[in-house]
């Protein structure tokens, strides 16, 4: 393995580990990166409340529900947003919210990178995104759209379906593609708390920015990895 071949690996491992790993309680896994290493299309500021702040309530909040329960007790994050309607009624809501939140923020922070150390998808998801969208530049056109059409908070997601072809989508609040039994790849927070401080009311212009820092070297690891 290359070096790079061996960041992909244990970024993949560490997400993958720690999104399987059982039971409460949970904790908010340290960004893989500076807060200011996403400058200047993502601020310092943001990522410090976004991740300190927003993902950790979404993780306190997740560890009070399961708590409340002694069902849900060992279950891995995976297992509970994979499987809401196994969660009893009473703590449905909290654990689609917050173990939303968490599942997706996790997912979220390892699909950033640097924009200097940005790569173009490679291997099979390559040609999976040129098969299914044409180019790479539609897809991200496509991207684009479906953030900006999320009414309110939410996000917009690239995903495999269970024959393992890419899907666009988009939900709202904290709603994850993985309790709709797909696999997300790339998801794109378009609640304001995401870019607000810097780009105001400008979604648009957070969406462009967000394009230039996604980590595709990681995304097309994960691709390899989910598609097995
Ligand atoms: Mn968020």
């Amino acid at each position: 393995m290359t070096r790079r071949e061996l960041i992909q690996f244990a970024a993949l491992g560490a997400i993958t580990g720690s999104l399987k790993a059982a039971g409460a309680p949970f904790t908010l896994p340290p960004l893989p990166y500076a807060y200011d290493a996403l400058e200047p299309y993502i601020d310092a500021q943001t990522m410090q409340i976004h991740h300190d702040k927003h993902h950790q309530a979404y993780v306190d909040n997740l560890n009070k529900a399961v708590a409340s329960d002694s069902s849900l007790a060992g279950k891995s994050l995976e297992e509970l947003v994979s499987n809401l309607d196994a969660v009893p009624a009473a703590v449905k809501t909290a654990i689609r919210n917050q173990g939303g939140g968490h599942y997706n923020h996790s997912l979220f922070w390892n699909t950033l990178t640097p924009a200097s150390k940005q790569k173009k998808p490679s291997g099979k998801l390559a040609a999976a995104i040129n098969s299914t969208f044409g180019s790479q530049e539609k897809l991200e056109d496509s991207l684009k759209a479906g953030a900006t059409g999320v009414f309110g908070s939410g996000w917009a997601w690239l995903s495999l379906d269970k024959t393992n072809k890419l899907v666009l989508g988009a939900g709202p609040n904290q709603d994850s593609p993985l309790s709709s039994g797909l696999k997300p790849l790339v998801g794109i927070d378009v609640w304001e708390h995401a870019y607000y401080l810097k780009y105001q009311n400008r979604r648009p212009e957070y969406l462009a920015a967000i394009l230039k820092v996604i980590n595709w070297d990681f995304v097309s690891a994960r691709y390899e990895e989910l598609s097995k």
